[in-house]
């Protein structure tokens, strides 16, 4: 056997990964409080659906320079007007960056800096997209098929969940008769940093 043969792993078109070394799998109760509609979000936890399910290829050398990576698979739906989408994080080693493939559906990532400014990318089969270092990101899916993706990271970016979950995201994808709308979120309130304070 090959040193790189066992680092591969299989990803279906669905972008589920049958041999992935880890599932994540988010109901709407793990995301709770992070929906503007809390009314909503509250009738919807009756049934508690399935949000998205991550499939990671975390069993890979972890030393310095390496690479992890993972495919997400979003269900179509939403709470109130919002549409399903992950939790969103920041880097716990917030100057790693991120590339995201998309391999299916339609959806959008959305970046913010930790001062609060936003930028949005709308994402389908095959467009890449770059997170750069220090900037916090969600994806949220604006179809009504799964929107898939395929994301590298470094091996020791690690997760920053608690600056989202205190401060919300600084912007909110919408549905409007339209189509999906970038608004900003009125409840966002960014934690003033150390340097700040
Ligand atoms: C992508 C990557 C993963 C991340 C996942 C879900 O696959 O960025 O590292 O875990 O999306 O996002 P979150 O961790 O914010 O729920
Ligand atoms: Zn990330």
């Amino acid at each position: 056997m090959t040193y790189v043969e066992p680092l591969a792993r299989q990803v279906r078109q669905d972008g589920t990964m049958p041999s992935a070394d880890a599932v994540q799998e988010r109901r709407l109760r793990d995301l709770a409080g992070l929906f503007a509609d809390r009314d909503a979000e509250a009738r919807l936890l009756a049934h508690d659906p399935l949000v998205y399910r991550v499939f990671e290829a975390a069993a890979l050398p972890k030393e310095d320079g390496h690479l992890l990576f993972s495919t997400t698979v979003i269900e179509s739906g939403r709470v109130g007007d919002e549409y399903f989408m992950t939790k969103g994080h920041f880097h716990a080693r917030a100057d790693r960056a991120e590339l995201y493939y998309g391999l299916g559906g339609r959806g959008m990532l959305l970046l913010q800096t930790p001062e609060g400014r936003y930028e949005a990318l709308d994402m389908v089969a095959g467009t890449a997209a770059y997170v750069p270092p220090y900037w916090g990101h969600r994806t949220v899916n604006t179809g009504e098929e799964p929107f898939v993706f395929l994301a590298a990271y470094p091996a020791d970016a690690g997760y920053d969940y608690g600056t989202i979950a205190r401060d919300g995201f600084a912007a909110l994808v919408v549905a409007s008769p339209d189509g999906p709308r970038l608004i900003a979120n009125p409840a966002y309130r960014p934690t003033p940093s150390d340097d700040a304070r």
